[in-house]
């Protein structure tokens, strides 16, 4: 067996997440560009069970070492090893005018303005509902890219369990949609929202609290165009999320949009997920973008399983934990599902680490 597929195996061993060989490969690249572990963990595309496990093999085998100031690097026999197996950096090309996201959050800089000043008086993430809000310029670009796909003017949207992002608030803002609703289980958001409608007049939208675990009543199944949504990357979680997403669409055509991160799942886990909205849901996937949504460090790191695996204490200083925007079509026969969920494994399982 040659060394790669040795260190997959042994970091499968003792993580208990799924590795293989290409993903210790990305994460030698990674550490050819990166000394920061949380940095390496978004330039590896992993999660942080499978990167922590990885490097810490490396550091078994003298592959790789940790410098007094918790930088990661390569020791002589990893240098080595990196040239041996040909394995280069991975050059991004992204465009840098839009960030790789294809949108510019600034073609509507008016309400990335407006948006900024009422965001910065924001609740604070809190950890109990894994929280962790996205960027200004992501949250907008979300917006427009709603907009860019026919999916924002005069639609009927629900925004449910992502108002951390304050998504379903600047979607309001556009004053664009015909009807907006915004469900989260916490009350501190949805009371943000109901007050800056109530003092910028917006009378087309409404903030309800709402745990996505219960069942939504008649009156909302079919009757809206589209919901975007950023679920915890559980599989209850994201049936709860998506699966009663779609269940309120209101014929083929219609449009669903959430996040998944490589962070707190796998391509392993991905696929679960994907077999799951083609097979059994009836809708086609039109567009990932990776990378598409930023998200600002929350102050919870240092209490999370992800701090506590990693083989460094330095909590990240920068933007590592990033994810892909999936936006999904309905076909016709589609199919709608809206059962209770009591899955105690909703926000944490063996891949995820962050909340
Ligand atoms: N706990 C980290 C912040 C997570 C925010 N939610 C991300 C959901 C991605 N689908």
């Amino acid at each position: 067996m040659d060394i790669l597929t040795e260190v997959a195996k042994k970091a499968q061993e003792d993580s208990g997440v799924r590795i293989h060989r290409r993903n210790v490969e990305r994460l030698l690249s990674a550490v050819q560009q990166e000394q920061d572990f949380w940095k390496i963990v978004d330039r590896a595309d992993l999660t942080v069970p499978a990167a922590s496990s990885i490097v810490k093999i490396l550091i078994e085998k003298n592959l790789l070492f940790i410098d007094d100031k918790e930088n990661i690097l390569l020791t002589q026999a990893g240098r080595d090893l990196v040239e041996e197996e040909g394995i280069h950096i991975i050059q991004d090309h992204k465009c840098n005018a839009c960030d790789g996201r294809g949108i510019p959050f600034y073609d509507d800089i008016e309400l990335y303005r407006i948006f900024v000043q009422i965001a910065k008086d924001r609740p604070e993430p809190i950890q109990d509902y894994d929280q962790g809000a996205v960027t200004p310029e992501t949250t907008i670009s979300r917006v427009l890219f709603l907009d860019s796909r026919g999916d924002l003017r005069g639609k009927e949207i629900m925004v449910m369990g992502a108002e951390d992002d304050l998504t379903g608030l600047a979607v309001a803002l556009t004053r664009k949609a015909k009807r907006v609703v915004i469900l989260d289980i916490d009350e501190r958001l949805i009371e943000f929202d109901k007050n800056v409608f109530k003092e910028l007049g917006i009378d087309n939208a409404e903030a309800m609290v709402w745990d996505l675990r219960n069942p939504f009543p008649e009156e909302w199944i079919g009757a809206f165009d589209v919901f975007i949504t950023d679920p915890p990357e559980t599989i209850a979680a994201f049936k709860a999320f998506t699966g009663r997403g779609i269940s309120l669409l209101k014929r083929e055509g219609c449009a669903g949009y959430f996040g998944l991160t490589l962070r707190d799942s796998s391509l392993f886990r991905w696929h679960n997920f994907q077999k799951e909205l083609v097979s059994n849901f009836g809708v086609v996937i039109t567009d990932i973008v990776k990378d598409f949504n930023h998200y600002m460090n929350w102050q919870y790191h240092e209490k999370t399983k992800a701090a506590k695996i990693a083989p460094v204490k330095r909590s990240p200083r920068d933007i590592w934990y990033r994810s892909a925007w999936y936006r999904i079509e309905t076909l016709p026969g589609f199919k709608r599902w809206n059962e209770p969920i009591s899955d105690e494994v909703f926000y944490l399982d063996e891949e995820g680490s962050t909340t």
